[in-house]
């Protein structure tokens, strides 16, 4: 069944069923101001922290309430419904309506009793507050008079848990004012004779508010309990049936901004309300509304504006292939996905409350892998950031706080860092992640001077980018187990095995052999021959250890507890296939082609399923090991042989590299969210962003999608189909063309921004090969090979690739 449809040229998803099987959601702003949307209008809102600047509330886990809720209410007949279906809920017989969910806006169509509204959201480029904009139109013959009602419920608190819990101090602390054309929502307004900068218990005055432009306020109201009524909920508001509002505040109760317009409509006639809602005084929340009395269409200006700069991100790589899907997704919604999880990281989803007060290493060094071939110089800058979360003896902070303050941060060696963060030890996996990452921006735009780049650590000193990818390497090779192989410590990539200091991790040994063979590049390109000899005879000596102790006939084990024994051999009982090893045996190269075939056949025979592979099988139940955490899970569920996107993204990624196009491309499909969009009552998830999982075989509900918007996931899919299917693999000099394709594709084309110039690849494949370059043309002339040197490229440069 589907709920909706993309509509690819306005890079939007039309939800034209609003009764879908879960919220589904997108992203306005960014974390300095971030709001969180569903197809009805559910959500909230913060200013920079989730955890800590909540604006808007909304009651997790609990059928999408509260909301941005608009009321239209026909005065004559007293009968009333919302801009979205929800929360009024009107009969889906009557009542019409479209939800468009586009780059960092949603736009809300209802038609109902011959009235018809857009109300669209927003938060405008580089502002702090949102924008609710809601057009109404009159179809029918008659005149009509509506009140218009804009309901925003705030937190007592700007702490989330405070508000949430502690109901004997946050009930005491809030009170609601009107003025002119808002309501101001105080939180702690005792404490207004203090300066803006004096503190008492840390707390000062804050103020939220609710304010309504392009239309006279005809009434107002700030408590919850006085514009919902005692009894009734968000589909009954008292407020809204009286049709009128209360004009009153709250004193220690909870806070809301309600406010009400009347709308006298011709037949024909539109016309616009602008609410606006933000943390600011009021002063300067009079300003910002003013701007929008005072500036005709400012809102589409501003709608114009936002989508420019999306657009224009996701124009710097654009693909045609004859897969709908496939284009779909790389053009709009898995980049777009990887922009939301770069910037936001774990800040806030439906199912993060946002309490999580900063980025997990590992995450955010994969999540910006998904943008480097779209907005490089994002990237980079989250590259300082993440090396500067880097202490210096080369461990990465697991959790590096949103006040992350470089040189002088407390590290897992410090009881402080750890009652602070939680994170009670080192990963194994961290740092090692910044070495595809820092090899695929440097190989995106050539800048090798970045290697030369100093950047403080996170705890004391500094070195250059260089010197702190030696460190990483140093940590590996200082934390080694009992057979010389990495130590899985606190945990691997896999947050659910705990190895500890003596037990060993093969997933860490393959990024660890990988990491050399990246940092080899770089000493190579620096001249640091002693240090290419010591990384050769390290990586050599790694690669025989892993081969003669982790091989298992036709797979790689997982590991090893730290009692040594093995997990995941071809004869245990539970977990004796797993995914990650294999996949990654062949992306670090630790796997010969012909060793790769054999354990990728070996993934396709035993984990492989229509929803993708699974993380290992069979799921633990009585056989896990006191580190084999995954047994908390239900069978087929999260790390107990869920199907995990993440690794989806490595297993289409290893296939590429093994030149099986078709496989690659039939990974991509089973877990692609753009594929499933006539499964949606299966997937449940949105069908245009990845979860973190999808339910295994082992699950009643196998194919079930959960945890939206995830890090880690978007990013890796997006590697595996640029890199991996499509080959745009750039190295320092230029970009090797090498697809991985379905046989059954016989042409496709890339425009691709690189290095100043604007490609445009044409692959042709009369033969129906999954890869292979029988001939190339750059700019008119045929080349050797699949490389395109720097040299090669002009302002457009046209590339013409035969595959066969
Ligand atoms: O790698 C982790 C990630 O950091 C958090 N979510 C689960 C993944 C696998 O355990």
């Amino acid at each position: 069944m589907r709920y909706g449809y993309f509509d690819n040229e306005k890079r939007e998803y039309v939800i034209t069923r609003p009764d879908t099987p879960a919220p589904w959601v997108n992203y306005l702003g960014s974390p300095e101001y971030g709001a969180i949307i569903s197809n009805n209008a559910g959500g909230y809102s913060f200013e920079k922290s989730g955890a800590n600047g909540r604006i808007l509330r909304y009651v997790f886990n609990q059928f999408d309430e509260p909301g941005r809720y608009i009321y239209i209410r026909d005065n004559d007949s007293k009968d009333y419904w919302s801009a979205s279906w929800q929360p009024v809920g009107k009969d889906l017989d009557e009542y019409k309506s479209e939800c468009h969910h586009g780059t960092a806006y949603t736009r809300m169509i209802a038609k109902y009793s011959g009235i018809s509204s857009e109300a669209l959201y927003y938060v405008p480029l580089d502002k702090s507050y949102e924008v609710w904009d809601l057009k109404v139109t009159n179809n029918s013959e008659k005149n009509r008079k509506l009140n218009i009602t804009g309901y925003a419920e705030f937190t007592n608190n700007c702490n989330y848990e405070q508000d949430q819990v502690n109901l004997q101090y946050s009930q005491f602390i809030t009170s609601t004012h009107f003025s002119q054309n808002r309501v101001m929502h105080h939180v702690h307004g005792n404490l207004d004779a203090l300066k803006e900068d004096e503190y008492i218990d840390n707390k000062n005055v804050s103020m939220r508010f609710l304010g309504m432009a392009g239309q006279k306020v005809s009434s107002w109201c700030g408590s919850k309990e006085g514009f919902l009524g005692r009894y009734h909920d968000y589909s009954n508001p008292i407020g809204v049936i009286n049709g009128s509002l209360d004009n009153k505040g709250n004193y220690n109760e909870n806070g809301c901004g309600a406010l009400t317009t009347l709308l006298e409509l011709a037949p024909g006639e539109t016309k616009e309300v602008i609410f606006i809602v933000g943390m600011k005084y009021d002063d300067e929340a009079a300003k910002i509304i003013a701007r929008y009395d005072e500036n005709e269409n400012l809102c589409e200006k501003e709608l114009v504006e936002l989508k420019k700069f999306w657009h224009g991100k996701l124009e710097k790589f654009q693909v045609k292939t004859p897969s709908e899907e496939f284009n779909t997704m790389i053009n709009t919604w898995n980049a777009y996905n990887c922009f939301m999880t770069f910037i936001w990281s774990r800040a806030a989803s439906f199912t993060y409350c946002g309490l999580r007060n900063g980025y997990g290493y590992r995450d955010t060094v994969q999540d910006i892998q998904g943008i480097i071939h779209l907005a490089p110089e994002m990237a980079v800058e989250k590259i300082r950031f993440m090396l500067s979360a880097q202490v210096d003896n080369g461990g990465g902070l697991p959790l590096v706080k949103f006040t992350h303050n470089p040189g002088h941060e407390d590290t897992p060696d410090d009881t402080s860092y750890v009652q602070e963060t939680g994170h009670p030890a080192y990963r194994a996996d961290d740092a090692l992640w910044l070495f595809p990452t820092v090899y695929k921006y440097i190989s995106e735009t050539g800048n090798m001077e970045f290697l030369d780049e100093v950047i403080p650590f996170a705890n004391k000193d500094e070195a250059t980018v260089y010197e702190h990818l030696q460190r990483a390497v140093k940590f590996s090779a200082e934390h080694l187990g009992k057979h010389g192989m990495p130590a899985g410590l606190y945990a691997d990539w896999n947050d659910c095995l705990r190895l500890g200091k003596d037990g060993e991790s093969s997933f860490v040994a393959m990024q660890y052999y990988y990491a050399m063979t990246i940092l080899r590049k770089f000493a190579e390109y620096k001249n640091d021959d002693n240090y290419v000899k010591q990384l050769d005879k390290q990586q050599e000596e790694l690669g025989k250890i892993i081969q003669k102790i982790c091989y298992d006939e036709d797979r790689f084990i997982r590991g090893f507890t730290e009692e040594g024994n093995v997990i995941g051999k071809r004869t245990d009982a539970e977990a004796n296939m797993w995914l990650n090893p294999q996949s990654w045996a062949v992306i670090s190269k630790v796997a010969d082609e012909e060793q790769g075939e054999v354990i990728m056949n070996s993934v396709y025979d035993r984990l492989n399923t229509e929803y993708g592979a699974i993380l290992m099988d069979p799921p633990y139940h009585a056989e896990a090991f006191p580190g084999a955490l995954a047994v908390i899970y239900n069978a087929g569920t999260k790390e107990n042989s869920g199907i995990f996107s993440q690794s989806q993204g490595w297993l289409i990624l290893a296939e590429a590299l093994l030149k099986h196009g078709d496989r690659a491309f039939e990974y991509f499909m089973e877990n692609s969210p753009a594929a499933q969009n006539d499964r949606a009552e299966t997937r449940v998830l949105e069908p245009y962003c990845y979860g973190q999982f999808t339910e295994g075989k082992a699950s009643p509900n196998f194919g079930r999608s959960h945890v939206h918007w995830l890090t880690g996931t978007a990013s890796t899919v997006m590697v595996g189909c640029v890199e991996g299917i499509l080959g745009m693999r750039p190295d320092f000099r230029g970009l090797h063309i090498e697809p991985s394709i379905p046989e059954k594709w016989e042409k496709f084309e890339i425009t691709k921004s690189f290095r100043g110039s604007r490609l445009h690849i044409v692959v042709k494949n009369p033969g129906h090969v999954q890869s292979g370059c029988k001939k190339m043309i750059v700019n008119g002339k045929e080349v050797e090979g699949n490389y395109v040197t720097e040299d090669m490229l002009t302002e457009n440069t046209e590339i013409e690739l035969y595959m066969s």
